[in-house]
């Protein structure tokens, strides 16, 4: 059913592109300094992204909709609302949730590929080469081979990313049990939605734990087209490689500590201070152990953000339902005080250009309290959840024909002779 609703809306997105390209195609939308050059292209304008955009004021929004006012739905919900604009009616929830089940085993060599990597192997590695094994299970790889035409090629790129989408739950379940030490592998329940099936097949039971599942991978889904993980993935589909293997592309950016992996930093900046103080410690206790680490040049984790200048809405989100789900907990009292404290030091620290908290001050704390103490883990569920953003976009440029990705570099020399 999603593959008719897109296949609807496509030629009006085409017609619209046509005539942006038409009416507009030759207007100046920017201009790029020097700096931005050796800056990573910070603030460039140089691409476009339908699924969603990030406003300093409102945080992350899908399709025009503020995360906070989506942040309810089912992940399977929010992939729905990225690739089509809308939100599904229970029909066509359940014809994609129908979808994914059907396409959910994952191949036996999957198992085998990841049980021989090395052991103690990151679980972002181990994400990473499960997936990239998995292109031979390819349909966009061999309709091209084929010769499909290129008004195809979405409709198979979305057949990967359903595939993709569908394994990954017990994929990186089985990466868990893994790590944990476990050698048993939790079964798929077909009663289950998505997320809460992921949640069961970690091994930790409980609705509440389904439920924080279900948001965190509802709220970490997209984040525009220039982050690292997108545009790394989007610049590998556009040479038209498989989709698993562009995702991968992705998985890897994310593996970086100034993108996936600071949520696990903010949970042991939280930590230390729980151990430093062997006890939640107070206000006047707290504020002074923030300016001790800014004194020594540190940066306080969690706080912050490249885009927004308000409290992430997300944070907000996973405060929300820590403080209705958790009582009387040393490590989220410590978030929480956090909230109090941090943003009046920032401001009077005066470097941060935004003093509020970002999607990672508070999340790692409620998977600590449920017991994924695994930190390393963290950033798995953080792919899952981008993976619905990402597929949509691949599934989304190659419907509109967005062709190979090529930015022009030059080189210092030609800055210093030439600008
Ligand atoms: N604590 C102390 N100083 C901070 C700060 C913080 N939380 N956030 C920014 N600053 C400092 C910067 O280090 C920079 O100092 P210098 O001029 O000495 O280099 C100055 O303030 C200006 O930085 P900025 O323009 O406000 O922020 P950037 O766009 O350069 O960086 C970061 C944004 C998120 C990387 C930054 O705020 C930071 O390091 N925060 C702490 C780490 C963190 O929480 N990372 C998670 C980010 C969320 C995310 O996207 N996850 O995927």
């Amino acid at each position: 059913m999603i593959q008719k609703v897109l296949a609807d809306k496509i030629p009006q997105w085409q017609e619209d592109i046509k005539s942006n390209l038409k009416d507009k195609g030759d207007k100046v939308v920017g201009e790029v300094t020097v700096a931005q050059t050796y800056g990573g292209m910070r603030g460039i304008i140089g691409l476009t992204c339908e699924t969603s955009s990030v406003s300093p004021d409102k945080g992350l929004m899908i399709r025009e909709r503020p995360i906070s006012e989506i942040s309810h739905l089912l992940p399977e919900e929010v992939f729905y609302l990225l690739l089509t604009g809308e939100i599904p009616n229970s029909e066509e929830l359940s014809s994609l949730q129908g979808e994914l089940k059907n396409r959910r085993k994952v191949p036996s060599y999957v198992w085998n590929v990841i049980e021989s990597l090395p052991e103690g192997s990151h679980p972002m590695t181990m994400l990473s080469v499960a997936v990239q094994s998995m292109r031979s299970e390819s349909r966009f790889v061999d309709n091209y081979n084929l010769g499909m035409p290129k008004s195809d090629y979405w409709k198979y790129a979305l057949e990967d990313g359903l595939k993709i989408i569908a394994t990954l739950p017990e994929i990186a379940a089985g990466i868990y049990r893994l790590r944990i030490g476990s050698k048993n592998r939790i079964d798929y329940d077909i009663d289950l939605d998505w997320a809460g099936n992921f949640a069961h097949m970690l091994g930790i039971e409980g609705e509440d734990f389904k439920d924080l599942m279900r948001l965190f991978l509802n709220v970490h889904c997209d984040h525009g087209g220039g982050n690292v993980s997108a545009f790394s993935s989007l610049t590998v589909a556009s040479a038209l490689s498989s989709p698993f293997l562009a995702l991968v592309a992705g998985y890897n950016g994310l593996a970086g500590p100034l993108h996936g992996l600071a949520n696990q930093e903010c949970l042991k900046f939280v930590l230390d201070i729980r151990n430093h103080f062997k006890k939640a410690p107070s206000d006047d206790e707290l504020k002074k152990y923030c300016w001790d680490r800014l004194s020594q040049n540190r940066v306080i984790p969690g706080y912050g953000h490249a885009v927004l200048r308000c409290p992430d809405p997300r944070f907000v989100s996973f405060m929300k339902f820590g403080k209705k789900h958790i009582k009387n907990d040393e490590t989220f009292e410590i978030v929480k005080s956090l909230f109090e404290i941090v943003p009046s030091v920032l401001e009077e620290h005066g470097k941060a250009k935004n003093p509020w908290p970002n999607v990672d001050a508070a999340s790692g704390s409620l998977l600590y309290y449920y017991g994924l103490k695994e930190f390393n883990y963290y950033t798995v569920l953080f792919s899952l959840s981008r993976t619905l953003g990402i597929v949509s976009q691949i599934v989304l440029n190659r419907a509109v024909g967005i062709p190979l990705m090529r930015p022009k570099a030059v080189t210092s020399k030609w800055i210093k002779n030439s600008v």
